[in-house]
């Protein structure tokens, strides 16, 4: 070869080597992606995708947030008035949000009414940083108390115990908050949420401040740990860490500079750079059922990968011998899914193993925890939920396990009529009491029976109402015998683990019943809840009994001061009952009360019959109330709580929720549930009158409610009924086109576990009564989902007894030692926009992803109780 091609031909190669270096050190720049967030491989930092929402405020979920090697660490990023902002701490309003593409920046414009305080922050991409710049129109208002400041906060899970460098300093994050305080006087604190404190400062009038971890002008956090390597910096401000969890267990670390007080324009500028592992690819996250699977049932993993991976060409299914080594049982090309939201999706269909046995898969380099293949995998579904998280809900009684307390007995000194008050936890009274009892008169007799609400102790009316209907319909449909639990009414206590005698559920109905009996009977008709007065003792976490200090509220004796006789004091601890009067919440309650009394019916045959005059009396009063009020709205039960309405709603399906005609609907689910419970043939008449209109309109909607009534028809309308299963068993295949997990995957900021068990409830029934219709293997679709299969992780949902990874943490009373309480089922799956679903497993304080609610879990015990029989029925 001639020397001098040879010299072209290498320049030639070097220059496009030179070209390929350029563009690839180009395209690890972050960029403003078409979602409108910043990207590089490995790095996501978005700028108010998600925006503060003032109902519950400051839920970690907003604000500048950094996903981080797939992980969101890093959310919080704006303008806040707190060293370390708590919910219930004003968050500011987004009043505007401008992407410029041109110059890769996004600027947000916040306000927070309460102090006429705006402020902008612009967010531009600087290479592998982003500049952060806060601009002020007018200076800082006078008015607005303490120091605000551009706040930054990163997951304690993710960084504690890992190094920092601050100008040059050592450090590390603390496993625990043993930081440094101060108190201030409350004039320099600003004001909390709807003037409500998360503290009670005994007196003193002062409250707590955590003093910074450390200070400077250089930050990187996580020395030690490259995936989660952030550098900040500020030329012209002091940056000072913060751990949040000072005042709160669910505080974040915060880094924070304080703005400038009297100055306007670009007041602050620092610079973010999350580091980026080179090439950094997520590792395949493989879905399958933790529990595992029979033999019979199809078996397919869903792996979600890396929109950078490439897809490997097979899976293979290994089988774990007896004598402990591993021998391949099953080999498959895997099936392409698609791409939904920000990755990619491959099947492996695995269907014709069907030797029981332990298993694992494994799909390149990834591995996949044990499981096993056996005919009797369904068998223990509900039991942790039905021994275990449900008896430790049981308000108003002593809760014991073993060597373990789990709280004592709630609330002895009963509730207080709540004067008007716009209240937290979206509860609210109105003007007037709508009772005979005076703002703050003791109410007798609430203290008694009821589940506490979720993560918190309240009771809330209408998912307590949800909790005994699921009970009854759990007894009615499979009278499950199963007794574990020692209640005892007259002791008030209750033990986990030791028979007496009553089978469980029938104590259940009984501890519902005789909470929401009680509110009935005392207050006249049913309070919207029974909640904490004070907040500072709602966000409580230990034992509920020590929520207030069982003794009368007192208002003549000064706070903390307790009378002579021991029975009084002066602390505004009580609870109240919040008892502005709801037509339709008492409807709901009527027909509850109906069913109740049936079901309570030799059993306890003096609260069946209190319960049934309720019953009579409440329908009365309510059908002629709601006339009253003609232009009301028959499915506002809920409107003052809209968050526990909507899992109530999701729960209750015969309701046929989010129908925009609900009037009509909630008439003929009540008229069916009326039948049932009354057998009155007035009430199937109506039902009929309307089932099939509703049908015509709604399949999807009211298939549940069609469903419930076949129990009660005849042949004619089994088979009228066929082709509307029909159309429904065409919905429920068609979210194999809609998402690669084929179930209703919701997108709202509370996760939508709730649609799913109610879309498995209405598939296990649909199932049960046209089996020819809707086939076996579609009931699989949600247990698939609840137990591994589906985004983020693969653990299962629900703290449960069988699954080989269940989840770790809880949004349980207990959250704040990372754990759960057994048989809880998580919200799951939180979607964050634009396109980021997650559920962390090891922080449990989101809400949104971990909570369990009484309602959604005694959902749960229906949706296994079904699903236990039609896997266990011999075809
Ligand atoms: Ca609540
Ligand atoms: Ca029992
Ligand atoms: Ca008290």
């Amino acid at each position: 070869m001639d020397f001098d091609i040879l010299i072209t031909k290498m320049r030639i190669i070097l220059g496009i080597i030179g070209l390929m270096a350029f563009s690839f050190v180009h395209a690890q720049d972050l960029r403003l992606n078409d979602l409108d967030y910043f990207e590089r491989q490995g790095v996501n930092v978005l700028v108010f995708s998600n925006r503060f929402n003032g109902g519950f405020n400051d839920e970690k979920n907003s604000g500048i947030e950094i996903i981080h090697h797939g992980v969101r660490t890093v959310q919080g990023g704006a303008i806040r008035l707190n060293n370390t902002p708590e919910q219930w701490d004003l968050v500011p309003k987004t009043t505007d949000r401008k992407v410029d593409r041109e110059n890769g920046s996004i600027e947000v414009s916040m306000r927070y009414d309460d102090y006429d305080f705006d402020s902008r922050v612009v967010v531009t991409a600087k290479g592998k940083a982003v500049e952060i710049a806060v601009w002020l129109d007018k200076p800082v208002p006078d008015a607005l108390p303490g120091e605000p400041g551009f706040n930054l906060e990163f997951l304690p899970s993710k960084y504690w115990l890992k190094t920092f460098n601050v100008d040059g300093r050592l450090g590390r994050f603390p496993r625990y908050a043993t930081s440094a305080t101060v108190t201030r006087p409350n004039s320099e604190k600003p004001r909390q949420f709807k003037g409500f404190k998360t503290y009670d400062d005994r007196g003193t009038d002062r409250f707590v401040d955590p003093l910074p971890i450390e200070q400077g002008h250089a930050f990187t956090l996580a020395t030690d740990d490259p995936e989660h390597m952030v550098r900040i910096s500020s030329d012209d401000a002091v940056i000072s860490l913060y751990d949040g969890r000072m005042l709160a267990q669910n505080g974040w670390f915060v880094l924070r500079s304080v703005l400038p007080r009297g100055k306007t324009g670009k007041v602050l500028t620092w610079m973010v750079e999350p580091h980026a592992i080179q090439g950094w690819i997520r590792e395949p996250n493989i879905g399958f059922s933790q529990i595992g699977y029979t033999p019979a049932q199809p078996k397919v993993a869903v792996i979600e990968l890396d929109k950078n991976d490439s897809p490997k060409a097979n899976a293979t299914l290994m089988r774990i011998k007896d004598d402990g080594t591993s021998e391949r049982a099953f080999s498959a090309a895997i099936k392409p899914w698609g791409v939904y939201y920000k990755y990619n999706y491959v099947k492996f269909d695995f269907s014709e193993v069907n030797q029981p046995g332990v298993y694992y898969i494994q799909y390149g380099d990834t591995r996949t925890n044990d499981f096993l293949i056996d005919e009797h995998v369904f068998d223990k579904i509900t039991d942790a939920t039905t021994d275990v998280w449900v008896p430790i809900h049981m308000n108003h009684m002593y809760v014991t396990e073993g060597y373990r307390t789990w709280h004592g007995e709630p609330f002895k000194e009963g509730y207080l009529q709540a004067p008007p008050s716009d209240h937290f936890d979206l509860h609210r009274q109105g003007e007037t009491t709508d009772t005979k009892y005076k703002p703050l008169e003791l109410i007798p007799g609430l203290n008694v029976g009821g589940f506490f609400d979720a993560g918190d102790f309240d009771i809330e009316t209408g998912s307590n109402i949800n909790v005994v209907q699921n009970f009854i319909r759990t007894w009615d449909l499979f009278k499950p015998q199963r007794d574990f639990t020692f209640v005892s009414q007259q002791q008030r206590y209750v033990d986990l683990h030791r028979p007496d005698g009553v089978p469980d559920v029938l104590q259940f109905i009984e501890h519902g019943t005789l909470n929401l009996v009680a509110q009935a009977e005392q207050i006249g008709h049913m309070a919207s809840t029974l909640s904490n007065s004070v907040l500072d003792n709602y966000h409580h976490l230990g034992d509920a009994a020590s929520i207030t200090d069982g003794l009368h509220y007192d208002p003549s004796l000064k706070p903390y001061e307790v009378s002579a006789d021991g029975k009084r004091s002066g602390t505004p601890d009580d609870m109240w009952a919040f008892t502005t009067r709801n037509p339709s919440l008492d409807f709901r309650a009527a027909t509850m009360f109906a069913a109740a009394s049936r079901a309570l019916e030799g059993y306890n045959d003096d609260l069946a019959h209190r319960a049934l005059k309720q019953s009579k009396r409440l329908m009365e009063e309510a059908t002629e109330l709601m006339k009253q009020r003609a232009n009301m709205r028959f499915e506002s039960q809920d409107d003052s709580n809209w968050l526990d309405g909507a899992n109530s709603n999701n729960n209750n399906r015969r309701r046929g929720n989010r129908n925009r005609d609900d009037r009509q609907l909630g008439d003929m689910a009540a008229n069916l549930q009326l039948y049932g419970a009354t057998h009155e043939k007035q009430y199937l008449d109506n039902f009929m009158q309307q089932i099939w209109t509703a049908l015509d309109r709604n399949v999807t909607n009211n298939m549940q409610t069609a469903l419930d009534a076949i129990p009660y028809m005849d042949d004619q309308y089994r088979k009228r009924l066929r082709g509307y299963v029909e159309k429904f068993e065409a919905y429920v295949k068609s979210f194999d086109e809609q998402n690669p997990y084929g179930v209703p995957i919701g997108t709202g900021n509370w996760a939508g576990i709730g649609a799913v068990l109610n879309f498995g409830i209405t598939v296990c029934f649909a199932h049960i009564y046209y089996p020819d219709i809707v086939p076996k293997e579609e009931v699989f679709r949600v247990s698939n989902w609840l137990y591994g299969c589906h985004p983020y992780h693969n653990y299962s949902f629900v703290a449960v007894v069988g699954a080989a990874r269940p989840k770790a943490v809880f949004y349980g009373n207990n959250r704040a030692d990372f754990s759960f309480i057994p048989g809880n089922v998580a919200p799951g799956l939180l979607f964050r926009q634009p396109d980021h679903f997650e559920n962390y497993d090891d922080w449990p304080f989101l809400w949104g992803q971990n909570e369990g609610t009484i309602a959604g879990n005694t959902q749960y015990v229906i949706f296994g109780s079904a699903l236990k029989n039609i896997v266990n029925e011999k075809h």
